[in-house]
């Protein structure tokens, strides 16, 4: 008995040293994480998504076998490797697929790809997802090991042409989150936040954070504080059915 449970301790040890030789270095236990931006576009506008790898180990080689998006919502005008120092750098616009690779593993943690997307003009707002999927690779000894990738995919959030003046965020409700959002868009910058109009609300030639002041008066004292939108003047009906305001020129 004693010498069986000898035969089975050693039939174990030996399992487990074979299991762990076995297992490619770094791969199993690599948690690499890639990450899409999420951004806010006027729809019908282009958009650009850069695609994040966060990688604990370097890499042989990277490549996007798929990206996935809802076609109706967006069109992919073009696709761009981010990473300079590759040996080979390549895309197939074809297949819709793409890869870099280097001549010894490499840190390219970082922005690796840019999506470049053009939006569909949509009369209400809709959320689009979008994702890839991903194949990564590190040498291990000469040979290519898979490793793990997951993925966080990116959201954009595109805004309908909104004929509500002073709506700045397109979200087609004039309330308090217009002026704080112009406020963002003076500070951070029309790529974060972008606005369909110019929003110079004080007619004073700019667009700054005046505006957002000018704008919140209005909304506390809109006889005092008419807002005009461009040269147009004059004052916007009930909703309809789609979310849109009618313009009614005075
Ligand atoms: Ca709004
Ligand atoms: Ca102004």
């Amino acid at each position: 008995m004693k010498n069986f449970s000898r035969a089975i301790s050693l039939i174990l040890t030996v399992v487990l040293l074979l299991g762990i030789s076995l297992l490619p270095v770094g791969a199993a236990e690599a948690a690499c994480n890639l990450t899409l931006e999420n951004k806010k576009v006027i729809a019908g506008q282009d958009v650009t998504v850069d695609v994040m790898l966060d990688a604990p180990v370097s890499v042989i080689s990277f490549g996007v076998d798929d990206i996935v998006y809802d076609s109706e919502l967006m069109t992919l005008t073009s696709v761009e490797w981010l990473v300079e120092d590759a040996t080979i750098s390549a895309w197939d616009e074809e297949a819709g697929k793409g890869a870099i690779a280097f001549a010894e593993n490499t840190e390219i943690s970082g922005a690796v790809l840019r999506l470049t997307f053009k939006t569909t003009v949509v009369k209400v707002h809709n959320d689009a997802m979008v994702s890839v999927v991903p194949v990564a690779k590190v040498d291990v000894d000469g040979v290519d090991n898979a490793l793990d990738v997951s993925v966080n995919g990116g959201l954009l959030n595109l805004l309908a042409p909104s004929k509500l003046i002073g709506d700045v965020d397109g979200n087609l409700e004039v309330n308090g989150d217009d002026y704080v959002y112009l406020l963002y868009n003076t500070l951070f910058g029309d790529e974060l936040y972008p606005t369909e109009k110019d929003c110079d609300y004080n007619e004073d030639g700019v667009v700054s954070d005046d505006d957002a002041v000018y704008l919140m008066k209005h909304q506390l004292f809109p006889e005092d504080y008419p807002l005009n939108d461009g040269e147009m003047s004059g004052s916007v009906s009930d909703k309809d059915e789609d979310g849109f305001g009618e313009w009614i020129p005075f």
